[in-house]
């Protein structure tokens, strides 16, 4: 009733009323070859990645999903703001969407930017169930462009995720190409000695893991926008145009690092918030991020998107072009980083003058070991860093050799770079802390926060309208992109209120990052990993918000049941 005098007003009056639209999606199975061998996979109308979905700011969303799949499905709405029983979490949001049903998910759409939707049911997101969305602002954006190109990048596996899964947990390095074996480390302990060996790996924060882990799936097939290097996705432009690059990370598991040789990349947006622009050479995208750059190509050429994997085992690649069918050079891949200290090789630094250096400088990680037996050679960008007066990442460890370096010599975009273009909350200190220590067990492939997988923990119980500091402290080998639902994460960069927000923050190893969260959103919410078998081996916590408009009372008992079977970790127990 008050709605409709509420419409007749604006009629009367003259008011546009909100746009309104609805949506019908239709999940349903796929075969798909782009590595050279059909392999089923999930599909949203028929394609992966998922159709763009554009929508308007505050838009009153109508969104049909309809399941013809034979086994249940979801879709999650990654990033945004909207109500927890609309947020896609089977057993968490809703009871999920059964084969032959169809789901109506209501909600505004949320705050201009660049989002992704995926699968949250069992491990479908790592077969193809991914798409992009675009929410256009209803008003101006802070920056100009002249047309836009969607990126998604993916992993495709030609073992079925299940079949991945099971894999890593007989043999957590089954698909680690480029691991440091058992055997090496014993070779290690031989040349070093056994305890600057062990000492070396207890540095990195006692985790009982196999040495080395830059990433723990490789071997996949990478894709921009659905396509393999060789088939190389294009995206078109006028010389002078300026082109803005909305790049999603859709994977599930891989961490690419982006450059477009000959061209400078303004990093204009991070996870669908406007930053001050940043100009940058090359940046790095984890999982389930998403960045948005703008570049200005000049030249009647082809340029080349190079997004090549953090563990240097593949690319995914496409171009930019004024016309189809034209490409630029391909890059080599570069070597892969080492992320121990023990193995280092060394002969590349001979005629350097060691004792010129500050060994002190290169941080807290050495203090236990044995300088004597370092190679020098992998710490080579540190130094040079120090000596050219560069300043170092402070989010990433000391002396690691993780922190990466622009192909060309430049700027490689740095989490400390990022400031609101406008903050959404104001400024005040947070009422509590939390401290999250991001746990492993790499030879059971066992993930968990503070010693626990999700089975295994009580939920997170937040007041609605308190502000919780989440301390992440990672004590594993390998960077977590850790996403919590529904409520965004104020990434402690220390530029107080200029501070970013993210809906994924990524940890690397051996370090603690804070992040701010404004408790607004009642309900239920997922908090986890977004690399997808991390978050299926159990890192991942259930966030309930307690208080605030919609009291979490209204939680249908039923789907506290539901979790207990329907949540990521009961994938690991099932197949145990
Ligand atoms: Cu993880």
């Amino acid at each position: 009733m008050k709605l409709r005098i509420l419409t007749t007003l604006c009629l009367l009056l003259g008011i546009t009323p909100a746009v309104a639209g609805t949506y019908d999606l239709e999940v349903g199975p796929i075969s798909l070859d782009v590595s050279g061998q059909s392999v089923d996979g999930f599909a949203i109308n028929g394609q992966v990645p998922a159709p763009l979905l554009r929508f308007k700011e505050g838009e009153d969303l109508t969104i049909n999903v309809t399941n013809t799949l034979k086994v249940d499905t979801s879709i999650h709405w990654h990033g945004f703001v909207l109500p927890f029983d609309q947020d896609g979490v089977p057993g968490m949001s809703f009871p999920g969407i059964k084969p032959g049903e169809t789901f109506t998910y209501r909600f505004k759409a949320p705050k201009a930017g660049t989002y992704w939707y995926h699968s949250h049911s069992g491990l479908q997101e790592g077969a193809g169930m991914y798409g992009p969305i675009i929410i256009e602002p209803e008003g101006r954006e802070p920056f100009r462009y002249d047309r836009d190109h969607v990126v998604v990048l993916s992993d495709w596996h030609e073992d079925s995720p299940m079949q991945v899964f099971r894999n890593l947990k007989r043999s957590p390095d089954y698909y680690n190409g480029i691991q440091r074996t058992v055997g090496e480390f014993f070779r290690d302990a031989e040349q070093d000695g056994l305890d600057a060996t062990i000492s070396d790996r207890l540095d990195w924060g006692e985790m009982r893991m196999m040495p080395s882990d830059i990433s723990d799936v490789q071997g996949y097939t990478y894709l921009m926008n659905g396509q393999n290097a060789d088939q190389n996705w294009t995206g078109l432009f006028a010389p002078g145009e300026r082109i803005r690059l909305r790049f999603i990370n859709a994977s599930a598991m891989t961490f690419f690092d982006v450059r477009i040789p000959g061209l400078k990349m303004t990093v204009v947006q991070a996870d669908a918030n406007n930053v001050r622009p940043v100009p940058v050479d090359e940046f790095r995208i984890a999982v389930a991020e998403t960045y948005d750059v703008i570049v200005r190509p000049r030249e009647d050429k082809a340029f080349t998107i190079f997004a090549e994997t953090m563990a240097r085992d593949g690319f995914a690649r496409g171009t930019l072009a004024p016309r189809e069918g034209m490409s630029g050079e391909v890059p080599d891949l570069r070597d892969p980083p080492r992320l121990t200290m023990a193995d280092m090789d060394h002969g590349s630094m001979e005629g350097m003058d060691h004792s010129k250096m500050d060994h002190a400088a290169m941080g807290h990680g050495m203090g236990s070991m044995d300088h004597s037996k370092m190679d020098h050679a992998a710490m080579g960008h540190d130094m040079g860093a120090m000596m050219s007066g560069e300043d170092d990442d402070p989010f990433y460890a000391p002396g690691s050799g993780l922190e990466p370096d622009a192909a060309n010599g430049g700027k490689f975009l740095s989490l400390a770079d990022l400031r609101a273009q406008e903050p959404l909350y104001d400024e005040r200190p947070y009422d509590r802390e939390i401290r999250l220590r991001l746990t492993g067990n790499m030879e059971r492939y066992m993930w968990s926060i503070n010693g626990k997988k999700l089975s295994e923990a009580e939920p997170l119980r937040l007041q609605y309208g308190e502000r919780v500091r989440f301390t992440f402290i990672n004590e594993t080998m390998m960077a977590h992109p850790m996403h919590l639902h529904g409520m965004w994460k104020i990434v402690d960069v220390g530029a107080g209120k200029w501070n970013p927000l993210k809906h994924v923050l990524t940890v690397p190893p051996n370090v603690t990052i804070s992040a701010d969260v404004e408790v607004d959103a009642p309900g239920q919410w997922a908090f986890h990993c977004h690399l997808m078998y991390h978050m299926a081996a159990g890192m991942f916590r259930k966030v309930i918000v307690e208080g605030g408009p919609e009291d979490t009372a209204m939680i249908d008992p039923e789907l506290e049941k539901l979790w207990g079977m329907a949540n990521a970790d009961a994938v690991s127990g099932a197949h145990h």
